[in-house]
């Protein structure tokens, strides 16, 4: 009887463990593709002079995103979508990491893949960093990436990863130097291979795989534009059309790599543009007004999808709710199990939604709040019927300075009663950041062993870089 009674205690537990194993096993994988640069109208989906068929397949047994914004530049939107936060929280409002110059991704709170390894994720990164170096602290491993394969600046050689004069590019911490005259969306795509062949199934994977393709300089490998490109007769957009055609490949070898591994079926996969086309550069966002870095639809409105059949109840549809590049943190710690919300940021959990389809969360965001430049913009209320491409959608621009404590503009002012996303973020201590702080500034740390902006340059030999 003593003994049946202890067996019978032991059930719940025995239960537990099994639920706890079996939430564990479930945990999706997660695999986030961003491009660099691509245009709303650089995919095949959109645009049958490009050759995107795995992309163009995957958005089609996918969801396509129509309405996913992102920052209109490259390490604003990359410091949203890691930190759940907008970039006038952030100190990147009105600019980006230039080389040699130290600003960095605050690192006062945990960013995505820190919670996801917490959750038990093991997390790997490719490609472009773009959120500071001048510090061991601000780089990839030590912001909870398990691996990173990539180079730190905001665009470089496709083929040498020499940019202004200096080499950039990185194995974990150490300087790699093997790669030099190979194409970088190969080596990344090689790369995030050799990461699912080698990962352990048992742990839940979370790769960032963050292409250098397609931002400038217009690179291609030539039998890209060989195999699909010669239609195009401006010959800048026949290279450009090269390199879409080879990141295309290379998220085909990163799919089948799934599904060899066993791991295909029970990964969830987004992917997006970080900011949309560069039109001086030959890319496109037609019939999108605007460019990057322009705060219009065309600079913020990202090509995107999310695929994973297991996951998602409607599939083959555009999905019109409003997505902010933000949301991506809270959406995919609470795919990872932890929960429907993140402290202390901007972003929204989309999780439920996207799984089903239905109404999203989200009823306004900020383009950008830039007092610097005098360009802000925001948006609210809901998607307005007939507004999906053609027109832009209901808006609120103003060209003017955006709110500075008092000597703010008494129209913004007015704003922030009725819009939250200019109400001031709050730290973890609860106390007001105020909004359009300054970038930051740091020299790095006297006697630091990170990796300053001297470090990446060609001149110093490998054995001087840890
Ligand atoms: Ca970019």
């Amino acid at each position: 009887m003593t003994m049946l009674r202890a067996l019978a205690a032991c059930v719940p537990f025995f239960l537990l463990l099994n639920s706890f194993d079996i939430v564990w096993a479930t945990k999706p994988n997660i695999v986030f593709i961003l491009a660099d640069d691509l245009g709303w109208a650089d995919v095949g989906w959109r645009n049958r002079h490009i050759y995107s068929p795995t992309l163009d397949r995957m958005a089609r047994e996918g969801m396509i995103l129509n309405q996913s914004y992102v920052q209109s530049s490259c390490c604003p939107s990359r410091a949203a979508l890691l930190s759940g936060r907008y970039p006038y929280h952030l100190g990147f409002q009105s600019e980006s990491i230039s080389a040699k110059v130290p600003l960095f991704l605050p690192d006062d709170q945990p960013i995505l893949p820190q919670t996801l390894k917490s959750l038990g994720y093991a997390t790997h990164m490719v490609g472009k960093w773009h959120l500071g170096f001048c510090n061991w602290r601000f780089t990839p491993t030590y912001r909870g990436f398990d691996s990173f394969y990539g180079f730190y600046n905001a665009m470089e050689d496709y083929y040498s990863h020499t940019v202004k004069g200096g080499y950039d590019f990185r194995n974990d911490k150490k300087v790699d130097r093997s790669v030099v005259g190979q194409y970088s969306t190969q080596l990344f795509s090689d790369r995030a291979v050799r990461i699912i062949q080698q990962h352990d199934p048992s742990q839940p994977l979370f790769l960032y795989l963050a292409f250098q393709a397609v931002h400038t300089p217009l690179q291609s490998l030539q039998r890209y534009v060989d195999e699909h490109c010669l239609h195009i007769t401006d010959k800048d957009r026949r290279i450009k059309c090269g390199m879409i055609a080879a990141m295309d490949d290379a998220v085909n070898n990163v799919t089948q790599a799934l599904k060899d591994r066993g791991l295909f079926d029970n990964t969830f996969i987004i992917f997006s543009s970080d900011n949309g086309g560069p039109v001086h550069s030959s890319s496109t966002n037609w019939p999108l007004r605007g460019s990057k870095i322009t705060l219009w639809e065309g600079g913020t409105r990202a090509a995107s999808f999310v695929y994973g059949p297991a996951f998602l109840q409607q599939t083959n549809k555009s999905y019109e709710e409003l997505v902010h590049i933000v949301d991506w943190y809270p959406t995919l710690v609470e795919a990872a199990g932890g929960g429907s919300s993140v402290p202390h940021i901007d972003g929204i959990s989309q999780w439920k939604n996207l799984k089903t389809g239905g109404r999203g969360p989200r009823t306004e965001f900020l383009y950008n709040m830039d007092d610097v430049k005098n360009r802000s913009a925001l948006r609210q209320g809901p998607v307005q019927a007939g507004a999906r491409v053609r027109r832009e959608p209901q808006r609120v621009v103003r060209h003017t300075r955006a709110e500075r404590g008092d000597g703010g503009d008494p129209w913004w002012r007015a704003q922030k009663s009725s819009f939250p996303a200019l109400q001031p973020a709050r730290g973890p201590g609860g106390e007001a950041r105020h909004p359009g702080q300054p970038p930051r500034r740091v020299p790095p740390d006297e006697g630091s062993p990170g990796p300053v902006p001297e470090e990446y340059g060609a001149h110093q030999s490998s054995a001087q870089e840890s």
